[in-house]
């Protein structure tokens, strides 16, 4: 029957697709988890549906739609991001395809299968175009020596990756560059190959030697645009206090110079020297309703006033002393995460 050839055609179309994609993944962000992931869903796609029918019906050279494709210039891609675009259009294409056609061909169970897949490429799509940063219910990671207990980072960095959290930044104000260095180096080992975005506060020639995610800087801090020209992939975040630097940091967002802000301190805190105060959860508050950006809530941020972050439009919370001098970081991390109701 005619039609199992297209099932067959679009079957090798989407496994080829995905397989573009793995090895993007895989060669060119080093990233272990969507590598993963592909691989499965394309194994998922060979296997879900396989018939001698297929075989039988295989006849690639007698395919009228071959001359036509060869003979195109349609799929001239320019960037890496082209390339996922189209070949995650190509995959979904395909899979709706194979999809409606085993319906009316008796497989409706089998077609409903190919369409979860189809709905979990939707999904990878996402994870792999946000370019691991995950800023959305998401607890936000800060590491500092002079808070953890006497517990080195290295040590807390393994404790924090080991319990899912995904965006960590390095925070060290009392330590020399070789230090400094020496663990953003070793850091950047313990992480290779996790989905956790690495990001190094004030030392931008640390976060570049070290090959970081990106930086955080403060409103004194060399100027964003300055860092974005030194590095166009840098995730950059900036600290804001007060409502006349959020709406500067959104016309830096808008011209692709930052990435998120700070904003804080939400409460009193005695992490931070020299604080410039803010209008804490009303500040944040009116930043949820006017500022279109990624944001993360900061400065005194504990499990018992977390509900009122959120309460007040927070959705990422950043914190140093709560996380990394909790006497049990895994504990402590869960019962922020039933209060928050997040897994990340
Ligand atoms: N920026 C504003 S408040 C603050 C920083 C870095 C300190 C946050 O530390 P903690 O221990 O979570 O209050
Ligand atoms: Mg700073």
């Amino acid at each position: 029957m005619s039609l199992y050839r297209a099932v067959d055609a679009n079957i090798n179309r989407v496994c080829e697709g995905i397989r573009v994609l793995e090895d993007i993944s895989r060669f060119h962000f080093e990233n272990t988890y969507t590598t993963k992931k592909l691989r499965e869903l394309r194994h998922e796609v060979r296997k879900t549906f396989s018939s001698n029918e297929l075989i039988y019906s295989r006849d690639s050279s007698g395919d009228v739609g071959r001359k036509i494709s060869e003979a195109s210039t349609l799929d001239k891609k320019n960037t890496v991001d082209d390339i996922i675009k189209s070949n995650f259009k190509r995959a979904q294409e395909g899979l709706r395809t194979i999809e409606e056609i085993l319906k009316i061909l008796g497989n409706y169970e089998i077609g409903k299968k190919y369409e979860k897949l189809r709905f979990k490429s939707y999904e990878l799509e996402k994870e792999m175009i946000k370019r691991k940063f995950i800023f959305k219910d998401s607890i936000y990671a800060i590491l500092g020596e002079d808070f953890s207990n006497g517990k080195d980072n290295i040590t807390v960095i393994k404790e924090l990756v080991e319990n899912g959290i995904k965006v960590i930044q390095y925070r060290e104000k009392n330590r020399d560059k070789n230090y400094k260095i020496n663990q953003c180096l070793e850091i950047k080992k313990i992480l290779k190959g996790t989905d956790v975005t690495f990001i190094v506060n004030d030392d931008i020639d640390i976060a570049l030697a070290a090959n970081a995610d990106g930086v955080h800087l403060g409103q004194e801090d060399l100027k964003p645009v300055v860092v974005r020209n030194l590095n166009p992939n840098f995730i950059i975040g900036l600290s804001t206090h007060n409502k006349k630097q959020a709406l500067e940091a959104l016309e830096l967002y808008y011209s692709n110079v930052i990435d998120y802000i700070g904003v804080g301190p939400m409460f009193d805190t005695n992490t931070k020297k020299n604080i410039e105060k803010s209008d804490g959860l009303n500040y944040l508050k009116w930043v949820s309703e006017n500022i279109n950006m990624p944001s993360v809530a900061i400065g005194g941020i504990k499990e018992e006033n977390i509900k009122s972050v959120i309460e007040n439009g927070g959705n990422c919370v950043a914190m140093i002393s709560e996380l990394v001098g909790a006497s049990d970081i895994t504990e402590k991390i869960n019962s922020i995460r039933n209060v928050f109701s997040t897994s990340f």
